[in-house]
């Protein structure tokens, strides 16, 4: 089959999002297909080496008259240049709000007819959409988009009940690079985080975002402490960081809790840890549990949002209720105290990684949606 000429538009931050578009893109600039990505810096995981991945920057000037430089407009007119320049099939963008409405904008300016499919991947929904102001906008995006997925089954049912757009979405999971994520030695990380080796160690991985509930994360941990000696380490950074230092400090768990900042190597501090908590009060799917999973480590996750469609209870994991850090704590007390539990969880863990989100199943119907969309030109 014809190889195609894909635009790419995502956030190129180190979010969820960033991550599946830019893996994506490479799996199939791997395929043999062309992708343009046109963004306002390069994606953090961007192969500037790879012959099929072209990098097209969107130039924004602080005009000092605007209060807001005007990124969604600035973002539009390289779209548009870029499907004129390249001869896209198609586009396909991450997240409806604004992206969704600068390619449709775009695709204006170029006069062109391309598809565009555009990708929920939650914010924009789950909390862009519950304000009156920007749902209508949000819509507009979906609408103006040739097929619109989202990364769960959650998602999409929230997406029509609130937005009502016109037409149903389809669902595509996210994936992850199996090259990366898999059961890795980590040599002496533990010890070099100065943690014994008969300590229990939990993580916590995300972009320190309110909506991650960080406080509920350090309050179940000060419940595991009760029992046994732990360390708690707390990886990214974002927002909220500053706040929770102080939160540990206040709780004088400076000793027991590690802030690493942003890392690279999560399949090593996956390796070092038994438990994950990931304790969110909205999540469209939950990359990191994902990550997890793949590198054989069990969470204890918050039953909201696409999270039940990732992380099964019971079985490789357990969820709790938003808020309820009782249950966090007692279900981290379980799979700590109990080798066999976190071995058979850890295997289901692998299995549900391997079987409902292997990144070829998941790039195939991605390839399937651009080819349907491409002959629709
Ligand atoms: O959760 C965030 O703060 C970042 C955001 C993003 O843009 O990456 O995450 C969203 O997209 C991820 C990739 O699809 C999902 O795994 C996250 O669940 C989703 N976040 C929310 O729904 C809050």
């Amino acid at each position: 089959m014809e190889k195609l000429k894909v635009g790419v538009i995502c956030y190129p931050s180190l979010g969820g999002s960033g991550v599946v578009a830019t893996e994506l893109g490479k799996m199939m600039a791997d395929k043999g297909h062309e992708m343009h990505y046109i963004t306002s810096s390069k994606p953090f995981r961007f192969l500037d080496a790879h012959q099929n991945i072209q990098f097209h920057e969107v130039k924004i000037d602080g005009y000092s008259v605007f209060k807001y430089p005007p990124y969604d407009i600035a973002l539009a007119n390289r779209i548009a240049e870029v499907i004129e320049t390249e001869k896209l099939d198609l586009l396909h963008v991450h997240y409806a709000v604004p992206h969704a409405v600068s390619a449709a904008l775009g695709k204006d300016m170029a006069n062109s007819t391309i598809g565009v499919i555009t990708t929920l991947h939650g914010t924009d929904v789950t909390i862009l959409g519950h304000d009156p102001g920007l749902r209508n906008t949000v819509r507009y995006g979906i609408d103006k988009s040739t097929i619109t997925t989202a990364v769960s089954e959650s998602l999409r049912l929230e997406t029509l009940e609130l937005i009502q757009p016109k037409k149903d979405l389809v669902t595509i999971y996210n994936f992850i690079d199996e090259n990366k994520y898999h059961p890795v030695n980590p040599g002496t990380l533990k010890s070099d985080f100065g943690i014994k080796s008969d300590e229990k160690v939990i993580v916590h991985i995300s972009n320190f975002r309110k909506v991650k509930r960080i406080p509920d994360i350090i309050e179940s941990f000060r419940g595991v402490l009760k029992e046994i000696d732990a360390k708690l380490l707390l990886v990214g950074d974002g927002p909220e960081k500053v706040e929770m230092e102080a939160l540990v400090m206040e709780l004088g768990l400076q000793a027991q809790v590690i802030f690493t900042g942003k890392r690279d190597d999560l399949p090593e501090l996956l390796a070092i840890s038994d438990v994950m908590f990931h304790l969110s009060e909205k999540e469209a799917f939950g990359l990191v549990l994902l990550e997890a999973l793949a590198c054989g480590l069990p969470s204890v996750a918050t039953d909201v949002g696409g999270i039940p469609e990732v992380i099964e209870d019971g079985v490789n994991g357990f969820l709790v209720q938003v808020g309820d850090t009782n249950a966090a704590t007692q279900k981290a007390l379980l799979l700590l105290k109990d080798d066999d539990l976190r071995a058979t969880f850890r295997e289901n863990g692998l299995i549900t990684a391997a079987d409902k989100f292997h990144s070829s199943t998941i790039v195939n119907q991605y390839e399937k949606l651009y080819y349907e969309v491409a002959g629709n030109k």
